[in-house]
C-alpha cells in the first residue's frame, strides 16, 4: 500500500489501528491485512503491520512494554554477568550466569535459556541462565505484579512480558560488557513448557535475538487461542485462555475480558505472535504426546505463521518439529538434527538445510484453510528500498516509521 505513494526519501507512517471494540472472527486473522482492512503489499507494509501486532498484543494480552530504560549498567565477574537497570528514579538488578563451551573461541554465540534451557546445550554456544522468575513470579493467579519488574514499573503486564523486557535488558548488557565474551550478533533464546511461552514472547519482542526456540509452550506460546477453545468444545481435555487466566499471571490483566468472553473478539491470536519473529529464525519444537499441550492448535498456527517468512522470501528461518509422545521436556534424540541445523545456521554461520516442517501428528491444514485460515497469502511481498525503525513511546505504543529511498 505504501509503494505508489512514497518513491524517494521520504518518511512513511504506519496506519492508524481503529477502534475494534466490535471485533469479531472465528478464524485465525489474516497476517496480510491491516486492523484498518488495508493489504500488506511491500516487505514495508509488514514492517508496520508487525509493529500493529505487537501493539494489539499489548494492549490485548501481555501488557505494555517499557519504553529504553534511562539507564542500565552492567558488569561481569567468574560466570555472572550483573545487570542495573534505572527508570523513573528507581533501580533494580538482576544477575544472569553464564556457561561457556568447552570448544569454540569468543566471542561465543549464546542461548538466553528462560528458566535455563531444556535443550541439550549445543556445542560451541554458551548458555545463559535466566532466572525469569526473579522478574516475575509465575507460581500461581496469587503472583499477580509481583518480581523485580513490578519494582520497576507500576504495570498490569503480565510475567512473560516482564520476562521479555529482562531479556532485553540482558541483551543491552551483553552489548556494552565485552568482558562477558558473549558475541551480542549470534543470541538465541529457548525455555520450555511455561518458559517456552515466554521464549516465543521474548524472540517476538526483542529484535537483536536472531533464533528463538520454544520448546512444548502449548498454550498461551505456539498454540492458536481460536483452535484450542474448538478442540476443548469438541471434547478433549487441553488448556484454552478461559483456564489459563485462572492458573497463573503469564498474561496481563487485559486479556482476561477476551479470555472470559470470546477468544473471537481478539484481533490477533498466536501464528501473529510468531510471526513478529519473522524474518528472523524460529524452530519450535513440540511433542504431539499431550492433549494438554493442543499440539494441533500449534500445528495450524504453525502453518499459519510460516506464510509470512514464505512472503518475505525466508521460508526455511521458519521450521517447526512435532514429535511423538516424549515426557514432557525431555528433549527426544529424533529432533537433534533439526535443532542442530537451526544452531549450526544461526548461531555458527554454518550452511544447513533448515527446511524442517514436521509432525507425528495426522493433521490436515492446508493454507488457506476454509475452517481456519480462508485467506490467501500473498506469494511475495514486494521489496522496499529503505529502512523501517519502530520506536516504542513513553506509554508503550510502538510506531514504525519507514524511510523510503
Ligand atoms: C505447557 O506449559 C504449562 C501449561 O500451560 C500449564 O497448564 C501446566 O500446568 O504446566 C505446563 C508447564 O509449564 O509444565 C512445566
Amino acid at each position: 500500500m505504501h509503494s505508489q505513494a512514497c518513491n524517494s526519501h521520504c518518511l512513511l507512517a504506519c496506519p492508524t489501528i481503529p477502534s475494534l471494540s466490535s471485533y469479531s472472527n472465528t478464524a485465525l486473522p489474516d497476517p496480510f491485512t491491516f486492523a484498518n482492512g488495508a493489504k500488506v503489499v511491500t516487505t514495508a507494509d509488514w514492517a508496520c503491520r508487525s509493529a500493529e501486532i505487537s501493539t494489539l498484543l499489548q494492549q490485548d494480552e501481555l501488557g505494555v512494554m517499557p519504553g529504553t530504560p534511562q539507564s542500565v549498567t552492567a558488569s561481569f565477574s567468574g560466570t555472572t554477568l550483573t545487570i542495573t537497570v534505572t527508570d523513573g528514579g528507581k533501580s533494580i538488578s538482576f544477575a544472569p550466569t553464564i556457561t561457556y563451551p568447552s570448544t569454540g573461541t569468543a566471542p561465543f554465540p549464546a542461548i538466553i535459556g528462560i528458566g535455563g534451557i531444556s535443550i541439550p546445550a549445543p556445542a560451541g554456544v554458551a548458555i545463559i541462565n535466566f532466572n525469569n522468575n526473579d522478574l516475575g513470579l509465575q507460581n500461581d493467579a496469587s503472583s499477580r505484579g509481583q518480581g523485580k519488574f513490578f519494582q520497576l514499573y507500576s504495570s498490569n503486564a503480565g510475567a512473560m512480558l516482564a520476562w521479555a523486557w529482562g531479556v532485553r535488558r540482558i541483551m543491552d548488557a551483553i552489548e556494552k560488557t565485552p568482558a562477558a565474551r558473549i558475541d551480542p550478533k549470534r543470541v538465541g533464546v529457548s525455555g520450555c513448557s511455561r518458559n517456552g511461552k515466554g521464549a516465543l514472547v521474548a524472540g517476538a519482542f526483542e529484535p537483536r535475538i536472531v533464533l528463538t526456540i520454544p520448546q512444548e509452550s502449548g498454550s498461551g506460546g505456539t498454540d492458536s487461542w481460536r483452535i484450542s477453545d474448538s478442540i476443548l468444545k469438541n471434547g478433549t481435555s487441553t488448556q484454552t485462555a478461559s483456564e489459563i487466566i485462572g492458573e497463573n499471571v503469564w498474561f496481563g490483566t487485559s486479556f482476561n475480558q477476551f479470555a472470559q468472553s470470546s477468544v473471537n473478539k481478539l484481533p490477533v491470536d498466536h501464528h501473529l505472535l510468531m510471526g513478529m519473529v519473522a524474518p528472523r529464525a524460529l524452530f519450535v519444537i513440540d511433542n504431539v504426546g499431550y492433549d494438554w499441550l493442543g499440539p494441533f492448535a500449534s500445528y495450524g498456527a504453525l502453518v499459519s505463521a510460516r506464510t509470512i517468512w514464505t512472503a518475505l522470501g525466508a521460508p526455511s528461518a521458519m521450521g517447526y518439529s512435532q514429535a511423538a509422545n516424549h515426557v514432557h521436556c525431555s528433549f527426544p534424540s529424533s529432533q537433534q538434527t533439526q535443532l542442530n541445523a537451526f544452531v549450526n545456521k544461526y548461531l555458527l554461520g554454518q550452511s544447513t538445510n533448515t527446511n524442517i516442517t514436521e509432525t507425528a501428528g495426522n493433521y490436515q491444514f492446508a493454507i488457506p484453510n476454509s475452517q481456519w485460515a480462508p485467506w490467501t497469502p500473498p506469494a511475495s511481498l514486494t521489496p522496499s528500498n529503505g529502512t523501517s525503525t519502530t520506536t516504542v513511546s513513553s506509554t508503550g505504543a510502538s510506531t514504525t516509521t519507514v524511510s523510503s529511498t
